[in-house]
């Protein structure tokens, strides 16, 4: 597996940082961010490094996305959101703040106003822990 010592989500995907875990297979991993738009806002990563969507392979991409599908599945049988956006950044001037490849999916809420570029707030803990309890990924 391509890893990068330095990547935050690679530590991650390795156990040595903790997550919010929401499902795991082979390829791919999604978890809450740490620094929710809204609640219930999931990252889902491949577990091979590659910094952004040019430099990704294919089946990791693909893989992604099947994950994203079922995770989103999971979000909108848990929490019932307004709707949900895909967001997937690439390059600082896209505001990617990790440099590796991620989508985020993030759950609206009607009247949330909420701006694509959200600044950064970290998310209460225990809120956290019981939205990845509430979000059950089949
Ligand atoms: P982007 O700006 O598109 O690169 O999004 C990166 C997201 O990753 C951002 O919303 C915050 C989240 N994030 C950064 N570090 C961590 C972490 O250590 N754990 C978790 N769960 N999320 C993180």
């Amino acid at each position: 597996m391509a890893q990068d010592p330095n990547c935050i989500f690679c530590k991650i995907v390795a156990g040595t940082i903790p997550c919010f875990k929401l499902y795991e297979d082979a390829k791919t991993l999604a978890f809450l961010d740490i620094n929710p738009a809204n609640p219930g806002h999931a990252l889902v990563i491949p577990k091979n490094h590659a910094p952004n969507l040019v430099a990704s392979a294919d089946d990791d991409l693909a893989a992604v996305l099947a994950t994203t599908r079922r995770v989103a599945a999971a979000i909108e049988h848990a929490l019932k959101p307004y709707g949900f956006n895909l967001l997937q950044a690439n390059g600082p001037g896209a505001a990617q703040s990790v440099m590796h490849f991620h989508m985020h999916i993030i759950p609206r809420v009607q009247g949330d106003d909420l701006k694509m570029n959200w600044g950064l707030k970290p998310g209460d803990k225990a809120a956290l822990a019981e939205m990845a309890k509430r979000i059950k990924v089949v």
